[in-house]
């Protein structure tokens, strides 16, 4: 048997090979899930309902043109699309909670600027819960999400299912439920989440006592029976700065002896970022959590904002991570508004980002349809139905979707997987503090790999001169272009064309 890091450099040159070759190869060198650090994988954010509708039959009042409205998309039609996110190069999915939702919506008005008239603001996207114990049939049935993650591992695809313990919905059963002790299972009164985050009513929603052991008990049971059942790999945990410490610890015992030690958790810290989610590192109650802090950081600086070496230096102090610890990054959630929106649609300036992102460490989240340049921006567009153009898949069918931003986000997440150094490797500040263009290195020294990456944000282009890594050779190509680049005499020098990027490989 090879000493791990070489059977990782070996795929990972299998992986390069099979991605010029156009794919197949890739598939082949990619090691089993279980195998699989969450530290390597490439996770797809679906909001199922916005996705693809594989059973008409459980669109109950569906309405797609409501912004807010359920628009049909469920398991069985994400399933049926698990060939398209693997042929994109995609390792992980995050589904958004699948338990039964509130019957009804609620008034809801979009920003003014918007011009959308009021709308009904219906539970689609799985946070209003009205039952644990439940599935939504809306999203399907449990045999659906058993298909959905067989399906998935039989691609090696890793499932993270998205859970709730704060709260319920706004309408549901727990209000009026008691504990054996007579007390009621939701606060009173909404509390100031500015002042005390665990005993407030986050967005006005119900506060579940999950302090109170009955309560407590009844949310994790529910969550990893349809764990067990189903068999997903781990949780994306939402609102986790709202409930207690004692409660992740006792989640992370339950789950670990429930679930497996491998079964992964993923924390929605509002706000997290190296720094602030090293307590909980620290303390081992979860595996990963998301970084809010890069998506702001690149759109800020594509957009010229701040001297290149200060944003060179954020992205090293994103290694600052604790080991063994896995900083989820992304350029556009469901909470906010999206990244090529937030760039003016901008798509030069959005695939510098794509492709830095893809050249960072953690674990890139691409929000659904990102990757062929979705529209909508803010909410409630940010959560519009997933383009399939002229394919015959509802609810998105005829949106325009954009065939080249995939190519080079297939391209980019190709690379990521073939090259060990973009996935888990250090961080080297090539540039100097008055250097317009963005220069790093990226090593990894178990298998040597090394990727230099050159960024250009201005509108101009820019002459690159900087003092090449340590071992690094005479000769280089570009991984994106796949031209040869001289580096005599330990400089590299390269003209970056306006808005571009280059990843640069040592020539073999
Ligand atoms: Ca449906």
């Amino acid at each position: 048997m090879q000493p791990r890091w070489q059977r990782l450099a070996v795929a990972g040159l299998l992986a390069a090979a099979g991605w010029l070759a156009a794919g197949p190869v890739l598939a082949q060198a990619t090691p089993a899930p279980a195998q699989r650090s969450w530290a390597d994988e490439v996770l797809y954010f679906v909001l199922v309902d916005r996705f693809a509708d594989g059973d008409p039959a459980n669109n109950t009042r569906v309405q797609r043109r409501n912004p807010g409205g359920w628009h049909g998309g469920d398991l069985k039609g994400l399933t049926q699309q698990l060939d398209e996110l693997k042929d994109l190069g995609v390792t992980a999915l995050w589904i958004n909670p699948l338990q039964l939702q509130q019957r009804t919506g609620m008034p809801a008005q979009a920003p003014a600027k918007m011009g959308l008239p009021e709308f009904t603001h219906e539970a689609f996207h799985g946070y209003w819960i009205a039952d644990f114990e439940q599935i939504d049939p809306r999203f399907g049935t449990e045999a659906d999400l058993k298909a959905l993650v067989d399906a998935a591992h039989a691609r090696g695809i890793k499932v993270l299912l998205d859970v709730v313990y704060n709260h319920t919905g706004y309408l549901s059963t727990y209000a009026d439920r008691r504990t054996a002790t007579g007390e009621k299972w939701i606060r009173s009164g909404e509390g100031n989440c500015e002042v005390d985050a665990v005993l407030c009513a986050v967005g006005g929603l119900p506060d579940l006592k999950t302090e109170i052991p009955e309560i407590r008990d009844h949310v994790l049971a529910a969550n990893i029976a349809l764990a067990r059942r189903s068999g997903v790999d781990g949780f994306r945990l939402d609102t986790y700065k709202h409930l207690p410490p004692e409660f992740w610890a006792e989640h992370r015992k339950r789950t670990r002896a429930e679930l497996g030690a491998g079964f992964h958790l993923l924390a929605e810290y509002w706000g997290g970022d190296a720094a602030n989610l090293d307590p909980f590192f620290a303390r081992d109650e979860v595996d990963s959590g998301f970084d809010f802090s890069f998506k702001g950081s690149c759109e800020g600086w594509v957009q010229g904002r701040g001297r290149s070496v200060a944003y060179g230096a954020y992205l090293r102090s994103r290694h600052q991570v604790r080991p063994g610890y896995v900083l989820a990054h992304y350029l556009s959630s469901h909470d906010e508004p999206m990244a090529l929106g937030n760039l003016g649609g901008d798509k030069e300036r959005f695939k510098l980002c794509a492709a830095l992102q893809m050249a960072s460490l953690g674990m890139p989240v691409i929000y659904y349809g990102e990757e062929v340049a979705r529209g909508g921006h803010e909410w409630p567009l940010n959560r519009n139905d997933m383009p399939w153009g002229a394919r015959d898949v509802q609810p998105g069918q005829g949106v325009q979707r954009d065939e080249a931003m995939r190519s080079f986000y297939k391209q980019l997440i190709g690379l990521r997987h073939a090259h060990p150094a973009l996935r888990r490797g250090g961080f080297q500040l090539l540039m100097q503090p008055q250097d317009a263009a963005l220069a790093f290195a990226r090593r990894d020294a178990a298998s040597g790999d090394h990727v230099v990456v050159l960024a250009n944000r201005d509108a101009q282009p820019v002459q690159v001169d900087v003092a090449a890594p340590a071992g690094w050779p005479a000769a280089a190509r570009d991984l994106l272009g796949g031209e040869a680049v001289a580096t005599p005499d330990g400089r590299i020098r390269v003209l970056l064309a306006p808005k571009s990027v280059r990843l640069l490989a040592p020539n073999p």
